[in-house]
């Protein structure tokens, strides 16, 4: 079987209205990395399902990380763009690698605990072995390295594991050992209404998110409105990092004009929030403006966007079932 070098797998879940965090931390890199990488871009419906999705929208949210990841500036033709839930073997690995992880390394996992709270009792199992899907997700296209925001990063060890034990287990080196990459300033964008609380599409507060359906007058909107401290803003990167919701809207304006956090500092340094929130909303509309109205303009041209994702489907069946095939042969099942 060819063993690839250089294949990403990412994904993102249909499970809201995408926001400014997972443009900056995951979209905006998947575009730089097309040009290096070969490229397989997910949208993962099975585990958005993890928790309730209202079956009337799941559809429309599927093409609209589609036409994000478009609109964006990734190119369908250059790379595989699909809906997990399409390609079964992403599942039926998923069940292969459940019997492989330790319940010891999910009670671990620290996104379980944040999400499922004081609920745990009561969340779905989906919930509970969604690192398994993860795992799954990357290592059915055998990929060597995954593109995460700090949040990915330990459900990317566990990956790491699976594919250590089976390989192991087996006596095989089917499996890679996928590395993370882990890129820019923006890998935790935070809230607007609370930098300590990660920008999040379940957030139940529109102001906590710029959204990249919002219009430029939201986003001036939201932008003036976001926390801040009474202080002006600081000039250098220590006293930055003591005053949460300044180093989130710096980090936003660094990420988002591609310089670094000390060039903005130096630019804005001294001065006032309501100056450098204006400069921010003007270049928040300026970046977003144009990926927003690609979005609009592709979600109007449903088959277009179902074409992409039918080319995508048939590329990644192409490379996901030998993988299976040769993991269940491994196994010892019955062909
Ligand atoms: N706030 C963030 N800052 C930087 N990166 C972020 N990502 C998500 N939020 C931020 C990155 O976006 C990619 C896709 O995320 P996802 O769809 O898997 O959703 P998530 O990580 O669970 O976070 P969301 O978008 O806020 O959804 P909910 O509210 O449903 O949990 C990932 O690469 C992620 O790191």
């Amino acid at each position: 079987m060819e063993k690839p070098t250089k294949r990403i797998l990412s994904g993102v879940q249909p499970s809201g209205d995408l926001h400014l965090g997972n443009y900056l931390g995951a979209i905006k890199n998947f575009v730089s990395l097309q040009k290096e990488y070969e490229c397989f871009f997910c949208v993962v419906d099975l585990h958005a399902i993890t928790v309730w999705q209202d079956p009337k929208v799941l559809a429309n949210k599927t093409r609209e990380v589609t036409a994000a990841f478009i609109a964006s500036g990734i190119d369908p033709k250059k790379n595989n763009i699909f809906v997990q839930s399409q390609i079964p073997q992403h599942a039926q690995l998923a069940w292969l690698f459940n019997c492989i992880a330790r319940m010891g390394w999910l009670n671990r996992m620290t996104q379980f605990k944040d999400k499922a709270g004081k609920n745990s009792e009561n969340v779905s199992v989906g919930l509970f072995s969604y690192p398994t899907l993860m795992a799954a997700d990357i290592l059915i296209y055998l990929a060597t390295h995954v593109p995460v925001g700090e949040d990915q990063k330990q459900h990317l060890e566990l990956t790491r594991d699976i594919a250590q034990k089976f390989n192991n287990d087996f006596e095989t080196d089917l499996f890679p050992i996928p590395e993370p990459l882990i890129l820019g300033d923006a890998k935790r964008v935070m809230s607007l209404r609370d930098g300590s609380k990660k920008m999040s599409k379940s957030d139940p507060s529109d102001y906590s998110r710029i959204m990249l359906t919002d219009s430029a007058e939201n986003i001036i909107q939201k932008i003036k409105k976001a926390k801040t401290d009474p202080y002006p803003l600081p000039d250098n990167i220590n006293d930055l990092k003591l005053r949460p919701e300044a180093l989130n809207l710096i980090t936003i304006f660094s990420a988002l004009e591609s310089i670094s956090i000390d060039k903005v500092l130096q630019n804005y340094g001294a001065k006032e929030f309501s100056s450098f929130k204006k400069d921010l909303a003007d270049l928040a509309v300026s970046k977003l403006e144009p990926i927003t109205s690609e979005m609009n303009k592709l979600m109007n041209d449903t088959p277009f966007i179902d074409d992409v994702l039918q080319s995508g489907k048939n590329n990644a069946i192409a490379v996901a079932e030998p993988v299976l095939r040769k993991t269940k042969e491994i196994i010892g099942f019955l062909s």
